[in-house]
């Protein structure tokens, strides 16, 4: 294993892409591995690479990291974004998994069936306005961050969910001042604003390519 840090995946966010988002706010350069055939998987579980027999992987500092939330928290954790104590951590930690329940929602949409995907669509909407963005409008009221008086994965998740939701819903944020400000905000850092140019490792919406590349590099989950 180099000293690189090395992300294994399909080419698409998925799983991934909160990662991807980390690194980037955390000014960390990596590389990617692309799986594309059966055989690359087949084969990181025969090397032992995969604890659970499971993507996402990423190599940092001689560990193979699987489990996405162990991978966010150890990125977190190693590059400051996660709060001053442990109160600040916990703030943080409530935040950072009602944030990526809001993204898993989006990135689920892609198995939902044609004919259901209208009132799917129309539920994470709902959910979004009257469950997710009033907590971030609230948490955005008096401060520039979600928690404390520093940038933490709360608001790298939050500027990375938020632009997921408006690809679908543009209008979305139009009653949430205080997140358009944030986004605004976000935008401008210079770590963020070089990963939302084009040919940076951000990742387009997933589409019908990407899910006919899970289908074959996952090929046991759609027997
Ligand atoms: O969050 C995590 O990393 C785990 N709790 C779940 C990871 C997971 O389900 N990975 C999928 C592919 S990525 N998509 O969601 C996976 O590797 N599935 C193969 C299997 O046999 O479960």
């Amino acid at each position: 294993m180099s000293g690189k840090v090395v992300l294994y995946y399909v080419n698409g966010r998925g799983r991934m892409e909160s990662a991807r988002w980390l690194l980037a706010a955390a000014g960390v350069e990596f590389e990617e591995v692309f799986l594309t055939k059966r055989e690359q998987y087949d084969k990181l579980q025969n090397d032992g690479a995969l604890m659970f027999q499971q993507l996402p992987l990423v190599e940092i500092d001689g560990m193979q990291l699987v489990q996405t939330k162990a991978i966010l928290n150890y990125i977190a954790g190693k590059y400051n974004l996660y709060g001053k104590d442990l109160k600040e951590r916990a703030l943080i930690d409530m935040y950072a998994e009602g944030t990526l329940d809001l993204m898993d929602l989006i990135i689920m949409s892609i198995f939902t069936p044609p004919e259901n995907k209208e009132k799917y669509f129309s539920d994470i909407e709902q959910k979004a306005k009257e469950r997710f963005l009033p907590v971030y409008e609230k948490g955005l009221a008096n401060s520039d961050f979600l928690v404390g008086n520093q940038l933490s994965r709360a608001d790298v998740h939050l500027l990375e969910a938020t632009l997921m939701l408006q690809e679908i819903f543009p209008t979305i944020l139009s009653t949430f001042p205080k997140i358009q400000a944030f986004q605004g905000r976000m935008k401008a850092l210079p770590r963020i604003n070089k990963f939302l140019q084009p040919g940076s490792a951000r990742k387009p919406p997933i589409d019908e390519a990407y899910l006919k590349t899970v289908k074959e590099v996952f090929s046991h989950l759609f027997k």
